[in-house]
């Protein structure tokens, strides 16, 4: 069978096209188009929006591109949504997550609610962009609003006309009860949140209905069904991590943030867990992505992205060439400080972190792209580890997945800070494991993850990366210690 899945990076949108069968798995990039952040000037300064229209657009201009298909599935990142009024109409244009709107509400509220009730309920990371604070911020708005749809659901709706909220990424909105998997209807009528926003739960493998038929005619294909996958993307990459049955493995799907941990049977809920500002999302088939965000690869476009306004174009392959040349660990920062967050001046950041912590600050492009990548690697080091420790479980293998896999400097660092193998690939996960969820809900012979995941390794590119065990990652660690001043 042939399947689209719309897979929506905070970088880049992509519609791939997935052949299914008896031991196939093939995917082909039918269009990628850019994805970023729009800002935009008011009275009151200015805001951040995605372009959702254009993102729609591109993914009609995709599916017209891909002739014969059998379904469509539609993940993206997380927390983001758009607000619908009374006749279905979009109030507005969705809100990105670093947009400066959310500054101090997480802690305004945790003055109301205390933290580990959140967490308690929700067994969500406290991260300053949770829908739960966004929509605290957008409370104006959402007095004219029926219906809040995430970036996924948006999409399948205006493909299908039917509103509903896939449990994936529903569990990313800190509004969402973990241990119920329902909504946290107590938690919404105490924050102030209408009740009325939160649609009905779906889960991946639902079918959410077939294309309206204007639109399918103006793609010129038949009714096809609209599919729910993990429309989280790191649950859909998730899917599609090549793990063995039964090995002891821990994953890190690398684009823009790089998502750092286990998958679980149950939320690990324990103050140990909360301290370290790990969240328990859902996936799919019940199981539970204990992991932690962990900057990721913005921090490296952003920096790029600096250059460049300054009109000093520098090219991703060949600095990070030239950064595998650089002496290892000489600066590290600590990649998840708050700094690095918003869209700016990362070099310039990157600079004041190595100051505050006594480290003669990078100078030369690839001394800076060498700190952001050995950084990285010290960041999976120590989230691994910590995971491993909150979980009870041993790690014995790591698999890294998405954009993060063709840095090849960065799979070798990761291996040796984590000390264990790394198994990169697939570098399309999410897209994958999208159509890998739809395939079974098609009639695929995919009954389960283990078995989704063998088509996966069977069929799917992957590089072995084994630590080297040179570098002193333990003392570079200790560089970023509390309190360490220069
Ligand atoms: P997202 O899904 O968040 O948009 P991706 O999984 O597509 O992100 O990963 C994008 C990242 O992958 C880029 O930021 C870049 O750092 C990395 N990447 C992509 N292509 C290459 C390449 N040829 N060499 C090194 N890194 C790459
Ligand atoms: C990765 C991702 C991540 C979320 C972030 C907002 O694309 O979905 O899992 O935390 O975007």
């Amino acid at each position: 069978m042939r399947l689209a899945a719309v897979d929506l990076g905070a970088s880049s949108g992509r519609v791939i096209v997935g052949s299914v069968g008896p031991g196939q798995l093939e995917i082909e990039e039918v269009r990628r188009f850019a994805n970023g952040a729009v800002r935009i000037g008011h009275r009151n300064g200015s805001t951040l929006h995605w372009d959702v229209l254009g993102i729609y657009r591109e993914t009609l201009t995709g599916l017209r591109a891909v002739g014969d298909l059998d379904g469509i599935g539609i993940d993206s990142w997380a927390v983001d949504y758009g607000l619908l009024d009374a006749h279905g109409a979009l109030l507005g244009n969705p809100v990105h997550y670093r947009d400066s709107r959310t500054d101090g509400v997480l802690e305004s509220l945790i003055r109301r609610v205390p933290a580990r009730k959140l967490f308690d309920i929700t067994g969500l990371q406290q991260l300053p962009f949770n829908t739960l604070y966004q929509l605290i911020s957008d409370r104006e708005r959402l007095d004219s609003a029926e219906t809040m749809l995430m970036i996924p659901d948006l999409l399948a709706y205006w493909l299908t006309g039917r509103i509903g909220a896939e449990r994936t990424n529903a569990s990313t909105t800190q509004l969402y009860d973990v241990r119920a998997q329902a909504w946290a209807i107590g938690l919404a009528e105490q924050v102030g949140i209408p009740v009325r926003l939160l649609p009905p739960l779906r889960d991946p493998g639902e079918r959410i209905g077939t294309l309206l038929p204007d639109l399918a005619a103006e793609l010129g294909m038949p009714e096809v069904p609209v599919v729910a996958v993990g429309s989280h993307d790191t649950a859909s990459a998730v899917v599609a991590v090549p793990a063995e049955s039964g090995a002891n493995f821990a994953y890190i799907s690398s684009g823009t943030w790089s998502l750092v941990g286990l998958e679980l049977d149950a939320p690990e809920l324990s103050d140990a867990a909360m301290a370290a500002n790990f969240t328990n999302e859902t996936g799919v088939d019940g199981t539970i992505r204990f992991l932690r965000n962990v900057m990721g690869l913005w921090v490296l476009t952003e920096t790029l992205r600096t250059w460049d306004a300054r009109g000093h174009h520098v090219d991703l392959a060949e600095v990070l060439t030239a950064a595998a040349e650089v002496q290892p660990l000489r600066a590290v920062v600590d990649i998840d400080a708050p700094a690095f967050l918003p869209p700016g001046d990362m070099p310039a950041r990157i600079r004041a972190a190595c100051e505050q912590t006594g480290q003669r600050p990078p100078e030369s492009a690839a001394e800076t792209v060498r700190c952001v990548v050995d950084s990285l690697a010290l960041a999976y080091r120590r989230t691994v580890r910590q995971a491993a420790e909150l979980a009870g479980k041993t790690v014995d293998i790591v698999h890294l997945v998405g954009g993060g896999t063709r840095n090849q400097l960065l799979c070798q660092l990761t291996a040796d800070a984590c000390g264990v193998p790394v198994l990169a690939g697939p570098v399309e996960a999410a897209a994958l494991g999208n159509v890998l969820v739809q395939a079974r809900t098609l009639g695929a012979d995919l009954p389960d993850l283990a078995a989704m995941r063998a088509l996966v390794r069977q069929t799917q590119p992957l590089r072995t990366y084994q630590p080297s065990g040179t570098d002193d990652w333990a003392a570079a660690e200790a560089r970023l210690a509390p309190g360490r001043v220069g």
